[in-house]
């Protein structure tokens, strides 16, 4: 087993070197009208500058949009859909293509009458507009949001094919916004406030519990993403920021913060975002985002289309604990794991990119990718969870994906014991 390691090693080590050699070279064709041709763009002017007061990507780039699964939900204003991962690079999601989830639909909210409430256990009860919510210092800081139920539809077996589906339950989003705790500060928190109660002011009137500590220690008031205005989907004018914590508790449209004794136990903490285990007991609270990550290119939706030869694999890691100081990625289902090359910034509780770049022999593959965290967590098989959690859950799958490549590129979403 051992031999069979360092020869399979010794392989892919020669094949990333013979790579350099193909990336260098472009084949030229003989009479190729790309080149030979006078395109038509080169034949008139373009538009002018009064032409895209608020840019839209190229016309070529159509197909990069959210998309849902229809039978997933009743209906589509208590719904959700997915960020196109395997069209993205870098680390960070561009606002018009950030994952929506929405319980009541998207709140219109006009920013000149909304205001924000602190309540409860405090010295002083304060409602503010925007404009005072403005006047806090301000910061800038990344941070991916994944809700909850992400991958939750594979925890019986493969199912969905795409990382869009499998893993779009996310986004990656620099935030412009007030340290929650100047605004708790403000009001002052009485000794016996141990807990806060955010509420969204859309339809839904969403809630969640959340700890005082955590409330004090990163979360944000944010109201720019990406250097905008938070967008009406993901809860203009203002949301909270829950760094590392499933997506359920950033509340959207955010009107109303209670502080209190004892959390709450409202239905988004309950009969929501809770995990059955096989012997009937509940798993609850569970608020952080554990390691994860998944390949995006190739993937059942972004096939290899070049045929054999060098080949960029791509894809995501991220952590609810911490940054991703490691990950890991194998072509033959597991028998093997090189190091990828982790590039861009390596934020707290951010997503990371990760490359891995091979000479693709033609034959099958079985991709997987492994994030460690710098808590030291290593991302467990899809067994090793289910030997923990059982299947009855819908939250919290942080389990290795694996894609089946056959021989033509064409990806598939599969699951290997
Ligand atoms: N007010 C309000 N906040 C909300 C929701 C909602 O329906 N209403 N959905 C929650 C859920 S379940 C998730 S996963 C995230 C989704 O954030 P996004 O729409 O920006 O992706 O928002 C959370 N905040
Ligand atoms: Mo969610």
């Amino acid at each position: 087993m051992a031999e069979n390691n360092t020869t399979r090693r010794s392989f892919l080590k020669a094949g990333l070197t013979g790579a350099a050699a193909t990336i260098a070279t472009g084949a030229y064709a003989e009479g190729d009208p790309a080149i030979t041709e006078i395109q038509p763009w080169m034949q008139e002017l373009g538009e002018g500058v009064d032409a895209r007061p608020y840019g839209t990507p190229s016309p070529f780039e159509k197909h990069v949009k959210r998309r849902n699964v229809e039978w997933l939900t009743a209906d589509p204003v208590s719904s959700v859909n997915f960020t196109p991962l395997h069209e993205l690079d870098g680390i960070i999601t561009p606002n018009g293509l950030c994952f929506e989830r929405h319980h009541a639909g998207i709140a219109e909210v006009d920013p000149a009458v909304h205001r924000l409430m602190i309540n409860g256990l405090v010295e002083k009860e304060l409602v503010f507009t925007m404009q005072d919510l403005m006047r806090f210092p301000r910061e800038n800081r990344v941070y991916f949001l994944e809700c909850a139920a992400n991958t939750g539809m594979e925890w019986r077996g493969a199912q969905l094919n795409g990382c869009q589906f499998t893993h779009g339950m996310i986004h990656n989003v620099m935030y412009t916004g007030v340290p929650l705790r100047y605004i708790l500060e403000a009001a002052g928190v009485k000794p016996n406030g141990k807990w806060i109660l955010p509420e969204g002011a859309d339809a839904s009137g969403m809630t969640r519990s959340i700890p005082i500590e955590k409330a004090l220690d990163d979360c944000m008031v944010a109201f720019k993403m990406n250097g905008e205005a938070l967008r009406p989907e993901q809860g203009y004018p203002v949301r909270l920021v829950v760094p590392g914590w499933e997506g359920n508790m950033w509340v959207k449209w955010l009107r109303r913060i209670e502080v209190g004794d004892q959390p709450w136990h409202h239905r988004e903490e309950t009969s929501k975002y809770t995990d059955l285990f096989k012997d009937g007991r509940a798993r609850r609270f569970t608020w952080e985002m554990d390691a994860k990550s998944v390949i995006t290119n190739p993937s059942p939706q972004a096939p290899i289309t070049h045929g054999k030869g060098h080949t960029v694999i791509t894809g995501v890691a991220w952590s609810g604990r911490g940054t991703i100081p490691r990950v890991d990625v194998t072509i033959d289902g597991g028998k093997n794991w090189q190091k990828a090359r982790i590039s861009g910034p390596s934020f707290d509780k951010s997503m990371h990119r990760f490359y891995f770049e091979f000479d693709w022999d033609g034959r099958e593959l079985l991709l997987q990718s492994r994030a460690h965290d710098s808590t030291g967590y290593v991302q467990p098989t899809k067994n090793e969870l289910r030997k923990v959690r059982g299947e009855n859950s819908i939250y919290h799958n942080n389990s290795i994906q694996t894609w089946y490549v056959n021989e033509k590129g064409v990806a598939e979403n599969v699951e290997i014991s």
